[in-house]
């Protein structure tokens, strides 16, 4: 069989194949949503900036300092005569959308849309993210700058909550480049070692109050859901707004305590867990 045309970036994870990260898990609900004709290459944490320079894509995201910080996903188009590599989500989600009918896929951005919620506002819209600042990214095309908004809103709520995944996330890196990616994290957050980031992010009391806080801080985002019939923004049609908040999902699905995840599904009226279970079986393949 022909391999696909289309080359998508994902985190490598351990045990292989089970992905997490929020913005490449919003890339990877897209492609399978439209059909796309894809195949996953898995990038270490710390080989990204070298996988993402030899391919010439420009960083999407700045470090504090001002340096470049470069993330996944990318994609790939290895089509004859128009070859590209893009490496923004919302690059590649307009991408994906003008030819998701050709594919036999749905419509991301659906025309007859109300857009209902996309002017959400995050309570932490304003606030420092504790790490490199989330990228403001420019709508792709000016019809989709609600959108790029909405995107940049959902990221900056659950970005406030992140710390609760932490220590978990450590056990999802390949042993190959374990040591190499907590090393690159704890030089990140400005201390010796991961051990010293943990004794911070893992204190129990702390977590205790974050996750107390995070129910309030999504309580915004899930009262627009909840004003329809659900499981999508919309009621029942899917957007790539869903997407988005299906990536994070994704991310506290796999890395909150069990019992965390079990009670997060419980609030707001089970709107996210709904969500989330709906988007993982309809839409969630790794391939
Ligand atoms: N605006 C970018 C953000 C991408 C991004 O932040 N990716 C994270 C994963 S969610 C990343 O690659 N992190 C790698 C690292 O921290 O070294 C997009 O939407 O594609």
């Amino acid at each position: 069989m022909a391999s696909p045309s289309l080359v998508f970036y994902d985190i490598a994870t351990h045990p292989q194949h089970t992905p997490y990260a929020p913005n490449p898990s919003k890339t990877r609900y897209a492609l399978n949503f439209t059909k796309a004709p894809y195949r996953t290459e898995w990038v270490d944490i710390p080989d990204i900036h070298a996988v993402r320079t030899a391919l010439a894509c420009p960083a999407t995201r700045k470090f504090l300092d001002g340096s470049d910080y470069h993330t996944l996903p990318m994609l790939r188009d290895t089509t004859p005569g128009a070859a590209r590599v893009l490496g923004d989500s919302l690059d590649i989600a307009c991408f994906l959308a003008a030819r998701a009918a050709a594919w036999g896929g749905a419509a991301l951005f659906p025309a007859d849309s109300t857009r209902h919620g996309l002017d959400y506002s995050s309570p932490h819209i304003d606030a420092p993210t504790g790490g490199p600042p989330l990228s403001a990214r420019e709508a792709p095309a000016p019809d989709l700058a609600d959108y790029a908004r909405f995107n940049t809103h959902v990221d900056a709520t659950f970005t406030a909550y992140v710390a609760l995944t932490s220590e978990n996330m450590a056990r999802a890196f390949p042993p190959a480049s374990a040591d190499r990616t907590k090393a690159l994290f704890a030089q990140r957050a400005g201390v010796p070692s991961w051990d010293d980031l943990m004794g911070f992010l893992g204190d129990a009391e702390r977590h205790k109050a974050i996750f107390r806080a995070f129910e309030t801080g999504t309580a915004g985002l899930a009262s627009l859901y909840a004003q329809k019939e659900g499981p999508f923004l919309e009621g029942q049609t899917p957007s790539y707004a869903d997407l988005v908040v299906g990536g994070w999902l994704r991310m506290f699905s796999q890395f909150l305590e069990h019992d965390e995840w079990a009670e997060f599904c419980t609030w707001h009226g089970g709107v996210f867990g709904r969500l989330h279970d709906v988007l993982q079986s309809q839409y969630w393949e790794v391939r």
